[in-house]
């Protein structure tokens, strides 16, 4: 009989898909059934997510997906819904790009103390962490809610009707506590809620429950469960990182870069707070160490203002090749670039402030856009292994990013280190080898990366020239301690 197929659902800032995989001789075979469109909608109340539409899709894809025996989902971190003691959703979820946290993250802290709040939920300071965004919200947005479900969790609930926070991507929210990996009740308060809103946490790895019996007769699946996998899918894209050694590091690539190193425990010092680190929760509770470099957003958001599509890129990164290297840079970590809007302009305005040359060219644009993340990477990479003393000797570039030669071997020249880029589907990989876990197809995440490595075409990039170049650019950049 033919293996077990496993079916991916994966939610992205960008766009959604489902995948199908299954284990044959060590080597996962995934096929893309489905794939949507996702991105913000303007109401008059701030920018949402049509969190019911995409439900659709999912039906859509699952539609599709033969005769799974789980379901995993995953999606970006951090956004919610509410629903009430009928089940009712209570408005679509805001998106974290929204501008109502605008300060108010910032008073926030300051109320509550920069310090204190990172000693106790290890989180770098975002302005969209959902601890902010509760709080931005206000009392009276939650006061008919029952449960607060994150964007995996929701879809959760409503193919299987379950309640439930899958643990790592709650530890993206700022609610829990870092230490004991449990929700905290101050910082549940702290935030205007009450704990009981915080639902009962689950492991990568549960199953979820059942689909539903409408589910099932829309999608015509039957015994099909829904697992709970590595749901935020930063957590997914690093398990299935195809590491073959112990100090490796990883860069994962789509909307935003998130770059950073597994480590067992997390690093909770003041110097990690000031250079803004995150600690969040990886799949078998492995600590995710890592910045959030604003990625190719940056490219995508300037493709969007020009009035194009991505059919232009290939043209563009032609044109940013050859554009001469490293005459402007800007911080890619700048939450300047969070909202939606005029990108170039916003480039543009920070190479005035640092006095550097506003590029020219779209093609200037663009490798301006690329040689910043490579610095952001490398200024990323370095700060992460002197705060957790581990080493990295190579570094993986992982998800859509992985498609781009040029960031791959600007990546590894800024950083002096090989560059192994793969898998482009690195979220999904996770998402369905923690499935085949649940199968008893899989072992351990070492085992997860071997079968990763085994079963997709990696390319290798070495670095070229000097760092010494690249420390000059960093040079121009001012650092932002907190
Ligand atoms: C990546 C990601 C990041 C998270 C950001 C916002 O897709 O999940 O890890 O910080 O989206 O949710």
């Amino acid at each position: 009989a033919d293996s077990p197929t496993f079916a991916a659902v994966d939610l992205g800032a960008s766009s959604g898909r489902v995948v199908l995989g299954r284990l044959t001789a060590g080597r996962l075979e995934a096929t893309e059934v489905h794939r949507f469109a996702n991105g913000p909608v303007p109401l008059p109340d701030g920018l949402h997510w049509d969190a019911v539409g995409l439900f659709r899709e999912v039906l859509t894809g699952l539609r599709e997906a033969g005769d799974p025996v789980s379901v995993g989902v995953d999606s970006w971190a951090v956004d919610y819904g509410l629903i009430d003691g009928s089940g009712s959703l209570l408005g679509e979820p805001f998106h974290y790009r929204d501008a109502r946290t605008d300060g108010v993250a910032q008073s926030f802290v300051d109320f509550f103390g920069a310090r204190e709040l990172f000693a106790r939920n290890g989180l770098q300071f975002l302005p969209f962490n959902t601890i902010f965004q509760l709080a931005a919200a206000g009392g009276a947005a939650v006061a008919s809610a029952e449960a607060l479900l994150l964007v995996p969790d929701l879809i959760g609930y409503w193919l299987t009707e379950q309640v439930g926070a899958e643990l790592t991507n709650a530890s993206t929210t700022g609610l829990l506590d870092a230490r004991t990996r449990e929700w905290s009740p101050e910082l549940a308060r702290s935030a205007g809620i009450d704990l009981s809103l915080l639902p009962a946490l689950r492991r990568p790895g549960d199953v979820v429950g059942e689909l539903l019996p409408a589910v099932a007769a829309e999608t015509g699946l039957s015994g099909t469960s829904v697992v709970a996998v590595g749901s935020h899918d930063t957590a997914s894209a690093v398990a299935g990182v195809p590491a073959q050694t112990a100090n490796f590091a990883y860069v994962c690539t789509g909307t935003w870069s998130l770059t950073g190193l597994e480590l067992p425990a997390p690093v909770l010092t003041e110097e990690a707070r000031r250079a803004n680190f995150t600690n969040e929760l990886g799949v078998d509770g492995a600590v995710r160490f890592l910045r959030n470099i604003m990625g190719l957003w940056l490219l995508q958001e300037s493709l969007r203002t020009w009035g194009l599509t991505s059919e232009a890129l290939p043209g563009l990164l032609a044109e940013a090749a050859r554009a001469e290297p490293l005459t402007a840079v800007v911080d890619a970590e700048d939450t300047r670039f969070l909202a939606p809007g005029d990108m170039p302009a916003r480039i543009a305005a920070a190479c005035r402030e640092i006095g550097q040359p506003v590029p020219q060219t779209r093609g200037a644009l663009v490798r301006c856009v690329l040689e910043s993340l490579a610095l952001a990477h490398r200024r990323a990479l370095r700060e992460a292994a002197e705060l957790s003393g581990q080493d990295v000797d190579v570094v993986h570039l992982v998800g859509g990013g992985a498609r781009n030669e040029l960031l791959c071997q600007l990546t590894a020249d800024a950083v002096g280190a090989p560059v192994v880029a793969g898998p482009v589907e690195a979220t999904a990989t996770g998402n369905l080898l923690v499935q085949a876990r649940t199968a008893g197809q899989v072992g351990d995440l070492d085992e997860m990366r071997r079968i990763s490595a085994a079963s997709h075409l990696l390319r290798h990039y070495a670095p070229e020239g000097s760092t010494s170049r690249w420390e000059e650019a960093e040079g121009r950049v001012p650092t932002r301690l907190r």
